[in-house]
C-alpha cells in the first residue's frame, strides 16, 4: 500500500509535473490510471509472450465499435486492487470513488453491438483466449444528448480532451492505406498491381484490457488516420493556408467521428473509407505479425481466427485475398482457401433496411482492386452453384453478391457469408430466422455454415462492480467462488423462500434506488420515491424497440388512475433513457412525447404519489451501471422477430429485475432458464407478426376493438400533451393509424394486461422477491465467458484444447 501510494505520487510528480497541493481531481485520476496501468503491463507482456511461445491460435476481433465506458474501477477490481488503491488514495487525501466518476466514458459505439465487443474483449482476457480487438480511435465518440424543451439536442463528445492515459501510441506500427487509383496486370498471369491515387497512414494506439484476477490481458488496438504529408509548404508559401493542410484534413477526417447511426447504414463515402481503413490496417498488421512468427502464410488459418463484428469489416474478405495474391503471390485457389478458413462473421440484425450495401460505382472508384476481387468471388461462386445444380434452376439473383435491383450494389452480408467458414446469429431465435429469411437461399447451399452463439455479458462489470450489495449477498449464500465462476449463483434459487434473505435483498435494492433517485433529481429535477416500482426501458430509441408502446400504455395508466383516484394503485416510476440517431425523425418525436407526457403527469397532483415519468438524458454505459441495479422491472418489448438478441435484458435479469417482454431475441432463452412463472411474457410471436404483416388487419378495426386505445391515440394526436403545439404528434399518430408495422396497436391490449399482472405481482412482495431470486440464480449462463468459450470451441477452434502438442 505504501508502495502504491508512492507510485501514484511519482506519476503525479514526474509524469504530470504536479505536486499534491495544486493537483486537480483530473490529475489524481490520471496519476491513478498511470499507476494501475503499470500493474497491468507485466501481465500484458507475459500474456503476449506466452501466446507467441506456445504458438497458440490468436483471435482478431474486428469491430467498428467498442462501447467501453469507464475503465478504472473495472481494472482495479479485476486486479484485486480496489481496496488497496482506495486506501492509498485516501492517505493522499483523495476519494477514489469520486475520482472514478470523473473518468470520461469511452463511447466508441452506438449500442448493443459495440457494448458486446467490449464485454467480449474483457471476457477473452478473463478466460485466457489470446486476442486482439481492432477498431478506430475516433476523436469524437457517440454524441452527448441534452434535452431542451423536451427535445433531443446532440452535443459533440470529446473524450480525448484530457488525453487518454490508458493508451500507448505505436508510431512504429503504421500502415499505408490506399484509396482510388487504377489496377494493372503484371507479367504473371492473374497477378495485379493496384496503384492507389491517395494514401493515408493508419497509426496504432494500444490499450491493455485486464482480465479477472489479473491473470491475462488482451489488447485493444485502435487506428488513427494521419496524412502522409501533413503540410504542403508550396501551398503555404503561395498564401494558400487551407490548401496547405487540405491533405491532412482529408486524411484525418477518417478517424474524426463515430457514425451515430444504429440500424440504418450511413451510406456515405466517408463511412466506406472508415470501413476499409480499419480493415486494411488490421489485416496488414496481423499478416505481418504472423509472417514474423512463422515465416509463411500457409498456416494462417491454423494460427489466426478473424471474427467480423457485423458486416462493417466485411471488406476483410477482399482485402485478405488481395494481400495473399497481389503481395504474396498466392494463386486464387490458395488465397481463397486460406481466407475462407480464417474468417467468420457475426450477424446482428435482420432488419432489411439495416443490411449494408454499397453502390458498385462507388466501390470501383474508391477500391478498384477490391471490386475486381469481389466480382471474381461472385463469378466463381455463381459458377459453382450452377454446376452443382446441373439442370435444376436456382435463383442466382438471390444469392449473388451483387444486388441488381436497386442500381448495382454490393451486398456486404452476402460477401461476409460466402467468405466465411462460419456465420453466427446472436440468439437461438435470431439464428433460426437467419436461416429462414435473409440468408435462406445461401443457407440452402451451405446448410452447415450458420450457427448460433447466444450473446453474453461480463458479470464483472455488470454484477460484481455495478451491484456490490447484491454481490455480497450472493457471496454469503453461494460462496466466494461465484466471482470466478458465475454459474455457481444457481444455488441461490434454493433460498428463494428465506424471509431474512428477502429483507437483505430489499435493503440492497432500496439503496441502489436511492442512488438512482439522486441522479434523477440532479439531472431532471424530478423527485421519485424509492418505494415505488421502478419500471425501466433504457436502450437506443427505435420504432421496433417500441418505447412508443410503453409511453402509450403509461398514458392509459395515467387516465385509469385519474378516473379512480382512490383505488390502491401500486406506485410506479416509469424511467426511460436512450439516444435517437440524429436523422431519425420518428425516434426524436418519441423522445419528445415521453418528455411531454412526463411534464403533464409529474405536475398533476391527483397522481402525484402514484405515477412519475422520467426521461434521463444522455444514456451511456456509466448511466446503465447505476440504473440497472436499481430496476424492479425490465422492459424488453420489441416487436417479436426484430431484436436480434438484446443484452440489456440479461443485465437486468442477472441483477434481479423481473422482465416484461415479448418472445423475441434472448428473452426467449431468459424465459427458458428462469421458467415461465418468473417472467411476464405478452404479445404476438415472431410468426404471428410475420403473418400479420403479410395480411394486415385494418388498423381502424384494431383500434376500435382495443379498450382505452382510441382515447389514448386521440389525446396524443389532439395535443393533450402538447398544449403549446396541438399538432406536434399528429404525424406520429397518423403514422400508426396508417400502418401498424411494429404492432404497437396490435400488442397494446396484451401489453396493458401484462402490466396489470405486474401490479398484482408487486402487491405480493414475497412472491415478487421469489421471482427476483430465480432470475438472478438462473442467469449466470448469460455470462460472456460462456459465450467466448463457445466461440473458441466451435468457431475459432482456439480453446486451450486446440493448442499444439509438445
Ligand atoms: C450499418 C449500420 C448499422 C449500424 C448498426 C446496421 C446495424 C446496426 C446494428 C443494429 C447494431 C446493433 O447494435 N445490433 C444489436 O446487436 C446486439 C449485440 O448482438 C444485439 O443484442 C441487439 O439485439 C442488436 O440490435
Amino acid at each position: 500500500m505504501d508502495r502504491l501510494k508512492a507510485e501514484i505520487l511519482r506519476k503525479l510528480t514526474f509524469s504530470l509535473g504536479k505536486n499534491p497541493s495544486v493537483a486537480q481531481p483530473h490529475d489524481w485520476l490520471t496519476a491513478a490510471i498511470l499507476a494501475v496501468r503499470d500493474q497491468i503491463i507485466d501481465v500484458w507482456h507475459r500474456s503476449t509472450r506466452e501466446s507467441y511461445a506456445t504458438g497458440r491460435k490468436r483471435v482478431y476481433y474486428l469491430s467498428l465499435e467498442f462501447l467501453i465506458g469507464r475503465s478504472l474501477a473495472d481494472a482495479l477490481n479485476n486486479l484485486g486492487l480496489t481496496s488497496a488503491v482506495s486506501q492509498a488514495m485516501s492517505d493522499l487525501g483523495v476519494d477514489l470513488a469520486a475520482i472514478e466518476m470523473i473518468e470520461p466514458d469511452a463511447a466508441l459505439g452506438n449500442g448493443g453491438l459495440g457494448r458486446l465487443a467490449a464485454c467480449y474483449l474483457e471476457a477473452m482476457a478473463s478466460t485466457g483466449v489470446p486476442a486482439l480487438g481492432y477498431g478506430i480511435r475516433y476523436d469524437h465518440g457517440l454524441f452527448k444528448q441534452r434535452i431542451d424543451h423536451g427535445q433531443q439536442v446532440e452535443v459533440p463528445e470529446d473524450w480525448l480532451s484530457f488525453r487518454n492515459p490508458w493508451e500507448f501510441e505505436r508510431r512504429e506500427s503504421a500502415y499505408q492505406i490506399g484509396f482510388g487509383g487504377a489496377v494493372s496486370g503484371t507479367q504473371k498471369p492473374g497477378e495485379s498491381v493496384w496503384t492507389p491515387e491517395e494514401t493515408v497512414f493508419a497509426v496504432a494506439y494500444d490499450t491493455p484490457v485486464i482480465g479477472w484476477r489479473g491473470r491475462d490481458a488482451t489488447t485493444l488496438r485502435l487506428w488513427r488516420a494521419r496524412a502522409l504529408h501533413p503540410l504542403s509548404l508550396d501551398a503555404f508559401n503561395a498564401g494558400d493556408l487551407y490548401g496547405a493542410v487540405a491533405e491532412r484534413n482529408r486524411a484525418e477526417a477518417i478517424s474524426k467521428v463515430l457514425y451515430p447511426n444504429d440500424s440504418t447504414p450511413a451510406g456515405q463515402e466517408l463511412r466506406l473509407r472508415q470501413e476499409f481503413f480499419f480493415t486494411s490496417a488490421s489485416l496488414q498488421d496481423l499478416v505481418r505479425r504472423h509472417d514474423r512468427q512463422f515465416g509463411t502464410l500457409d498456416n494462417l488459418a491454423d494460427k489466426v481466427a478473424i471474427q467480423l463484428n457485423d458486416t462493417h469489416p466485411a471488406l476483410a474478405v477482399a482485402e485478405l485475398m488481395r494481400l495473399l495474391m497481389d503481395e504474396r503471390g498466392k494463386s486464387w485457389e490458395q488465397a481463397w482457401s486460406i481466407t475462407n478458413a480464417t474468417i467468420s462473421y457475426t450477424n446482428h440484425t435482420l432488419l432489411p433496411e439495416a443490411l449494408e450495401t454499397w453502390p458498385v460505382g462507388l466501390m470501383e472508384r474508391l477500391l478498384p482492386r477490391h471490386m475486381q476481387i469481389i466480382f471474381g468471388i461472385n463469378a466463381r461462386f455463381l459458377d459453382s452453384v450452377r454446376r452443382k445444380a446441373g439442370g435444376d434452376s436456382v435463383d442466382l439473383a438471390s444469392i449473388s453478391l451483387i444486388d441488381e435491383h436497386h442500381g448495382r450494389r454490393v451486398r456486404m452480408a452476402h460477401l461476409a457469408f460466402v467468405g466465411s467458414h462460419t456465420v453466427n446469429g446472436v440468439s437461438a431465435l435470431h439464428s433460426n430466422l437467419m436461416r429462414q429469411t435473409v440468408f435462406a437461399p445461401l443457407h440452402q447451399l451451405f446448410p452447415e455454415r450458420i450457427t448460433n452463439v447466444t450473446n453474453g455479458i461480463t458479470p464483472r462489470r455488470w454484477l460484481l462492480n455495478a451491484n456490490p450489495g447484491l454481490t455480497r449477498v450472493l457471496q454469503d449464500v453461494c460462496g466466494k467462488g461465484i466471482s470466478d465462476d458465475i454459474t455457481q449463483i444457481e444455488s441461490f434459487a434454493a433460498h428463494a423462500d428465506d424471509p431474512a434473505l428477502r429483507e437483505r435483498l430489499i435493503a440492497v435494492r432500496h439503496k441502489n434506488k436511492l442512488r438512482l433517485a439522486e441522479v434523477v433529481k440532479r439531472e431532471t429535477g424530478v423527485i421519485i420515491d424509492p418505494r415505488a416500482l421502478f419500471d425501466v426501458q433504457i436502450k437506443r430509441i427505435h420504432e421496433y424497440k417500441r418505447q412508443l408502446l410503453n409511453i402509450l400504455e403509461t398514458i392509459a395508466l395515467y387516465d385509469a388512475i385519474r378516473s379512480a383516484p382512490y383505488r390502491d394503485w401500486a406506485p410506479r416510476v416509469k424511467i426511460f433513457a436512450g439516444k435517437a440517431a440524429s436523422n431519425y425523425g420518428t425516434a426524436k418525436a418519441i423522445i419528445n412525447l415521453i418528455n411531454d407526457v412526463a411534464t403533464v403527469v409529474n405536475n398533476d397532483i391527483t397522481t402525484r404519489d402514484r405515477l412519475k415519468v422520467v426521461f434521463l438524458p444522455n444514456y451511456n454505459v456509466s448511466a446503465a451501471e447505476i440504473i440497472i441495479p436499481a430496476a424492479d422491472l425490465s422492459e424488453q418489448i420489441s416487436t417479436a422477430g426484430m431484436e436480434a438478441s438484446g443484452t440489456g435484458n440479461m443485465k437486468f435479469a442477472l441483477n434481479g429485475a423481473l422482465t416484461i417482454g415479448t418472445l423475441d431475441g434472448a428473452n426467449i432463452e431468459i424465459r427458458d432458464r428462469v421458467g415461465d412463472g418468473n417472467i411476464v411474457i405478452f404479445g404476438m410471436t415472431a410468426s404471428q407478426v410475420e403473418a400479420a404483416k403479410r395480411d394486415p388487419r385494418p388498423t381502424e378495426d384494431v383500434i376500435a376493438h382495443t379498450p382505452h386505445l382510441p382515447d389514448v391515440l386521440d389525446a396524443v394526436a389532439g395535443g393533450a400533451y402538447s398544449p403549446g403545439e396541438r399538432d406536434r404528434y399528429r404525424d406520429l399518430i397518423d403514422g400508426l393509424r396508417a400502418n401498424d408495422w411494429f404492432m404497437v396497436l396490435n400488442d397494446f391490449d396484451s401489453y396493458r394486461r401484462a402490466q396489470m399482472r405486474i401490479d398484482a405481482l408487486w402487491a405480493d412482495q414475497p412472491h415478487w422477491w421469489r421471482m427476483s431470486v430465480a432470475n438472478t440464480a438462473h442467469c449466470g449462463w448469460f455470462s460472456a465467458d460462456r459465450a467466448i468459450r463457445d466461440y473458441a470451441d466451435r468457431i475459432w477452434r482456439a480453446g486451450p484444447n486446440f493448442a499444439p502438442q509438445g
